[in-house]
């Protein structure tokens, strides 16, 4: 089969291979402009906007893409070189891939090369969204002080060079002072990451910025701006060579950066967009007025529980998730986590079935053909904690509940921070924190509740004397007879 390029040129030929756009692109406007063009955004958000572009009445709402970092300067030249297409490849349950090509995003810019050009665009009037996914980091939030990190050298930066700015902060305000000045209307800032009241968390973190870089926006964001908050929900895990060359030979596409994700989709959202917004909900997003129950329900059981896989199953010397998932005692070990340490924390959630829930995770998780890198779960651990896990210790030390299980994670995720597996090999560790929780994992073999101390990421966890005897505890059970020893004893005290 003859191997086509992808890009706009070839879209005809490829579109009696796999399924492309019917929409006519070079008609479609950008009403959106998106940082962070990761597999995620391109699983999730652009697909959802894609399939909205296949109704030919809808023209306004283009996304254009925009690449934040030095770091993500490979996947803008992808998508330059490819017109903004790329493929998206749903990994089925029964092993089948579904293909098709997404067209949503149809312009790209790279921050870096030229600021200003991205501050323009996200000021320009036919922008009504500017959505994020900046990870969970990219909020600049500290918590130890609850508050925005002005010691980040970045934001040093950008308060001393707001026209060539590093952060979304820095974009943000310049591109929102633009439109204050032109007197334009304001935009909907939504965020798209995985945080508790990410709408909330976004507005918060720009305003304490903006106090400080461009005083006199303040009260022209509060009036003007509205931050909905989100549940984004898709597994997405990081493309492989071997995703790209399987397009290649069996549809003679050559991709150089298809999008590899589950068949399950989720997105809750709060209908609070101050200058209208896609009709997604015509293509599966619900639109509710709180979404925090949702947020939560998923913070705290599926993030978590994939830290809690990686964590326990890196240390054995698994590499995905499924295998993690699919050894009978970390399962069990999962399952009494999710039931008896998170549930009581989540309270009502109307209309939601929760062992459905936590049943499609186990089984979400166990999809042996996303095989979805645990390196990729385990990275950034410092920033997901706070999140993901802290949270639900905190609600069940208020409520007297059990902490063990989430003390047991803890004491895992100080041992996997030495860097090494038990079987003595190489841990690949990605996390902004590395060299600290490094440090601390050392102090930690002599002295567990060392690890405690990084407070940016467990707070004044460290004062709990409940959590800090079951920490220690666990740490000199994993560290004396291994994970799967404990976990069993674990599931067997439990049940
Ligand atoms: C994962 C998420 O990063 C992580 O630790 O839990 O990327 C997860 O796959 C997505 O949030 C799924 O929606």
């Amino acid at each position: 089969m003859e191997k086509l390029k992808l890009n706009t040129k070839n879209l005809s030929a490829i579109s009696e291979r796999v399924a492309t756009p019917k929409y006519n692109r070079s008609n479609i406007k950008t009403g959106i402009v998106h940082v962070g063009i990761g597999g995620f955004h391109r699983a999730h958000e652009a697909f959802y906007t894609d399939q909205l572009l296949q109704d030919e009445l809808v023209k306004d709402w283009g996304i254009c893409g925009v690449a934040l970092l030095d770091f993500d300067t490979k996947i803008y030249n992808t998508l330059k070189e490819q017109d903004g297409l790329y493929t998206l490849i749903v990994k089925e349950l029964d092993g089948t891939h579904t293909k098709q090509v997404i067209g949503s995003i149809v312009e790209c810019l790279f921050a870096p090369e030229n600021p200003l050009k991205v501050i323009e665009k996200m000021a320009s009037p036919e922008v009504k969204i500017i959505t994020l996914t900046i990870t969970e980091g990219g909020y600049n939030y500290n918590e130890a002080t609850k508050q925005f990190d002005f010691t980040n050298p970045l934001i040093v930066h950008d308060l001393a060079n707001p026209n060539a700015p590093k952060t979304i902060f820095g974009y943000l305000t310049q591109a929102l002072k633009l439109r204050q000045e032109r007197g334009l209307k304001g935009l909907t800032i939504q965020s798209c990451d995985n945080i508790q009241g990410n709408g909330h968390m976004t507005q918060n973190m720009l305003l304490s910025y903006v106090a400080k870089a461009a005083p006199t926006l303040t009260e022209w964001i509060i009036d003007n701006v509205s931050f909905p908050n989100a549940m984004v929900d898709r597994i997405t895990p990081v493309t492989s060579i071997e995703d790209i060359a399987h397009l290649k030979e069996i549809s003679g596409i050559d991709d150089a950066w298809p999008v590899v994700c589950e068949p399950f989709k989720q997105w809750v959202i709060e209908d609070n967009f101050i200058e209208g917004r896609p009709a997604w909900e015509t293509v599966g997003a619900q639109f509710v007025s709180n979404v925090e129950p949702y947020e939560k329900m998923k913070l705290s059981l599926l993030n978590a529980g994939h830290s809690v896989l990686g964590l326990l199953g890196a240390l054995v010397g698994y590499n995905t998730i499924d295998e993690a998932v699919n050894n009978p005692n970390i399962r069990t070990f999962l399952n009494n986590y999710m039931d008896v340490e998170v549930t009581p924390t989540l309270g009502d959630l109307e209309g939601i079935n929760l062992s459905d829930y936590k049943q499609s995770l186990l089984e979400r998780f166990g999809n042996i053909n996303i095989k979805d890198q645990i390196d990729r779960i385990c990275s950034e651990t410092s920033a997901k904690f706070p999140i993901f896990i802290l949270p639900t210790i905190n609600s069940q030390l208020k409520a007297n509940g059990s902490i063990k299980l989430a003390a047991f994670v803890t004491a895992a995720w100080a041992i996997y921070s030495l860097g090494k597996n038990e079987n003595g090999e190489p841990l690949n560790i990605i996390d902004a924190l590395k060299t600290q929780l490094n440090e601390k994992a050392k102090t930690a073999i002599q002295n567990p509740t060392a690890f405690l101390e990084i407070d940016s990421v467990f707070s004044d966890l460290n004062t709990s004397t409940i959590f800090v005897n079951e920490y220690t505890k666990a740490y000199q059970d994993i560290a004396n007879r291994g994970i799967e020893a404990c976990v069993k004893d674990y599931n067997n005290d439990i049940n």
